[in-house]
C-alpha cells in the first residue's frame, strides 16, 4: 500500500519544516518516507532533505514566468495546470514506491486550498491508483493572538476542508511559541480582551476547539452591529457545522510530533494487516512552554 499526506496550510505555517521533522522522525522508525516538492517556486536550499518527486523536474516556474510573460501567481496556477496534463509524469516518478509514505510539501497561496481544482485532482488521481490520502492543515500559533485573525484562519481551513475531499488532520504548529506566565496558571476567567491573551491551557483547549462565543463579545455590539451581526452568523455556521479542530503540534517535542504522526496513520490506516491503532493523544498542557 502506498500512502500520500498533503501538507496544506497559508505561507510560513511551517509546512516545510514539518515535512523535515515528520521524514526525520519515520527514518528513525525505520519506516520508508519520500518527500514530493509540489511548490514550482520552491528555494532548493530550503529544503533539508532532497525531494524525491519534484515538480520543478517537470516545469520551472521562472521558465514559465520568462517565456509566457506571468506573474508568480499566474505562473504557480499554469505549473499546476500543466502537472495536471502531464499526470503520467507523475505516475512514473511514483513508480516504483511501494509500501512508503510520499510527504507532499506545498506552497503557501491560499486560493490554491479554497478554490482551485487542482489539488482535489492530484489526490483523486491517487485515490484512483489505489493510493490511502490525507491532507493536513497548518495553521500556526500566532493566529490564537487574535481571535479575528483565529477565525479567519478556521475559515480557510474549513473552506480547504471542503475543496480537497479527502479524510483531513489540521494542525495548530509552533506551539512551543506559546508559553503562559506562570502565575496564570489558575486563574481561569472569560476576560477575553480586544486580543486574545492566551493565559491558561484552558484558554488553548478554546482555540484547539474551536469556540465561536470567543466572537459574541459585548463590545463588537456597541461600537459596530453589524460587524456583530456577522459575528454572529460565522459563531453560528461553526457551530453548526463543527467540521474543525485542531491537533496541537511542538516540534521541539517528540512526544507531541509522534502524537501528530499517530493521528496521521489512524486516518491513513497504515500498516495494511495490522489492527487500526487509535491515536494517542497529548494533554494539552504537556508543550514544552507550559512546564
Ligand atoms: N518556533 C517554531 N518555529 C517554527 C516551527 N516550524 C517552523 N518554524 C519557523 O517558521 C518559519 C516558516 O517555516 P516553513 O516551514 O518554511 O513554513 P512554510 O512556508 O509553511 O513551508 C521558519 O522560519 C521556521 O523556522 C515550530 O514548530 N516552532
Ligand atoms: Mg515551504
Amino acid at each position: 500500500m502506498r500512502y500520500a499526506v498533503l501538507v496544506c496550510g497559508p505561507a510560513g505555517s511551517g509546512k516545510s519544516t514539518f515535512c523535515s521533522s515528520m521524514l526525520t522522525h519515520l527514518q528513525t522508525k525505520r519506516r520508508t518516507c519520500h518527500l514530493f516538492n509540489l511548490d514550482p517556486a520552491a528555494d532548493s536550499q530550503s529544503f533539508e532533505y532532497e525531494p524525491s518527486i519534484d515538480i520543478r523536474d517537470l516545469i520551472s516556474l521562472d521558465d514559465v514566468m520568462g517565456e509566457l510573460g506571468l506573474g508568480p501567481n499566474g505562473g504557480l496556477v499554469y505549473c499546476f495546470e500543466y502537472l495536471l496534463k502531464n499526470m503520467d509524469w507523475l505516475d512514473e516518478e511514483l513508480g516504483d514506491y511501494e509500501n512508503d509514505y510520499l510527504i507532499m510539501d506545498c506552497p503557501g497561496q491560499i486560493e490554491l486550498y479554497t478554490h482551485h481544482p487542482i489539488l482535489p485532482n492530484i489526490m483523486a488521481h491517487f485515490l484512483r491508483s489505489g493510493m490511502r490520502v490525507c491532507a493536513l492543515y497548518l495553521l500556526e500559533s500566532q493566529f490564537m493572538e487574535d481571535r479575528y485573525k483565529y477565525f479567519s484562519g478556521v475559515l480557510s481551513a474549513m473552506s480547504a476542508m471542503v475543496n480537497i475531499e479527502v479524510p483531513w488532520i489540521n494542525l495548530m504548529t509552533k506551539m512551543d511559541l506559546i508559553a503562559p506566565p506562570k502565575k496564570h496558571e489558575d486563574d481561569d476567567t472569560d476576560n477575553y480582551g480586544p486580543r486574545t491573551a492566551i493565559r491558561t491551557k484552558r484558554d488553548i483547549s478554546k482555540f484547539l476547539d474551536p469556540d465561536p462565543d470567543m466572537l459574541l463579545t459585548s463590545e463588537s455590539g456597541a461600537t459596530n452591529p453589524k460587524f456583530h451581526r456577522l459575528n454572529q452568523a460565522i459563531a453560528q455556521l461553526i457551530e453548526e457545522h463543527p467540521l474543525v479542530t485542531f491537533i496541537p503540534l511542538d516540534l521541539t517535542s517528540t512526544a507531541s510530533l509522534e502524537a501528530a504522526v499517530s493521528h496521521i496513520d489512524y486516518v491513513l490506516q497504515y500498516g495494511e494487516h495490522e489492527e487500526p491503532v487509535e491515536p494517542k493523544d497529548m494533554d494539552e498542557g504537556d508543550f514544552a512552554g507550559m512546564e
